[in-house]
């Protein structure tokens, strides 16, 4: 029986997780939480700290959990600005979530990143086992993370299941502080403004994936028979990869008034050190992954979603596409 807990259910994957995870297993059968007080129309969510060991046991008790998709997380560029914070949340939040499932059979989902691999990981099909040499301090935390999860695998039998997730485009909230957030707010700005100054170099190409995909893969990975889990670390996934000018570019196909200019900052480093492109071969074969959306399907979707109402309000909190911008100055 499902009995449900996601953590950090009120940022960018969360918000969109917690809806398809309700549609399929019933409403009342997943308990959101997060640090933040609950709102008025909150629906079965907790108030939870995931470094706070003994109040994550006391919410699992309460709910008989069986299943935790553990997404509280800081990302790559805020976790830059505030690296102790970045690995107590990351590493501390996720040993408290493999403690508990550990004690109590519960099955985990960890979403890992792109962001563990680095310089010397090769940048055109990155196969899934090569070097992972990361930059930053949310790097070195999913680096550890999927090494914490091979081990309470491996030597405790926990069923935990990862995925080295790209960066994720979608409407419902925004992202939360991550280098590869440029693609959702260039898709924002160009409905609203009709221009945006872009973090990145044109030529910067990451691997990215609309949250459908991101969803269904998820869910693929998690009700997959664990004889077919032969990863335990993570799995690298792929949709697509382009560009921010070919971005630019297929805005301006829906968009044609829109324009794009470019000023680097920080992050700029951080996307150069991660790859261009993934091979997710071992995800396919396993079980049985394939990505939807290619780039333009994303954004002709994600024009029509925004415009002219944007952004449903999935949570009060949630704002129309107008997220506070990231203001952060180079940590470097
Ligand atoms: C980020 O940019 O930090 C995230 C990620 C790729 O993990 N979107």
């Amino acid at each position: 029986m499902n009995r449900i807990l996601v953590t950090g259910a009120r940022g960018q994957l969360g918000s969109d997780l917690v809806m398809a995870l309700r549609h399929r297993f019933g409403a009342t059968r997943v308990i959101e939480s997060g640090r933040s007080a609950p709102s008025e129309n909150s629906f079965l969510y907790e108030v939870l700290d995931v470094t706070d060991h003994n109040r994550l046991q006391a919410v699992v008790d309460q709910y008989q959990i069986d299943t935790i998709y553990h997404l509280a997380s800081l990302l790559s560029a805020r976790g830059e600005h505030n690296p102790d914070q970045c690995w107590h949340i990351n590493i501390n939040g996720l040993r408290n979530v493999l403690e508990i499932a550990r004690s109590h059979h519960i099955k985990v989902f960890f979403p890992s990143s792109i962001a563990v691999f680095g310089p010397h990981t090769p940048k055109l099909d990155t196969p899934q086992i090569t070097v992972e040499d990361p930059s930053t301090m949310y790097g070195v935390t999913k680096v550890t993370g999927e090494l914490l999860c091979h081990y309470y695998a491996d030597r405790w039998g926990v069923d935990v299941r990862s995925l080295r997730l790209p960066g994720i485009i979608s409407y419902s909230a925004p992202p939360g502080g991550g280098t590869t957030d440029f693609a959702i707010e260039m898709l924002k700005a160009a409905i609203n403004h009709r221009t945006y100054t872009c973090f990145v170099r044109p030529e910067t190409r990451l691997p990215m994936m609309y949250m459908p995909d991101a969803i269904a893969a998820i869910l693929m990975l998690m009700q997959a028979d664990p004889a077919t889990i032969t990863i335990r670390s993570s799995y690298n996934v792929a949709a697509v990869s382009f560009s921010a000018a070919e971005l630019a570019t297929e805005i301006q196909n829906h968009l044609p008034d829109f324009k794009c200019d470019y000023q680097p900052d920080f992050r700029q480093a951080i996307a150069d050190s991660w790859p261009s492109v993934i091979d997710d071969a071992r995800a396919r074969a396993d079980w049985g992954w394939k990505p939807t959306y290619d780039l333009p399907a994303i954004v002709k979707d994600m024009v029509s979603k925004l415009s002219p109402t944007p952004y449903p309000l999935l949570h009060p909190e949630a704002q129309p596409c107008s997220p506070p911008p990231l203001q952060l100055s180079n940590p470097f």
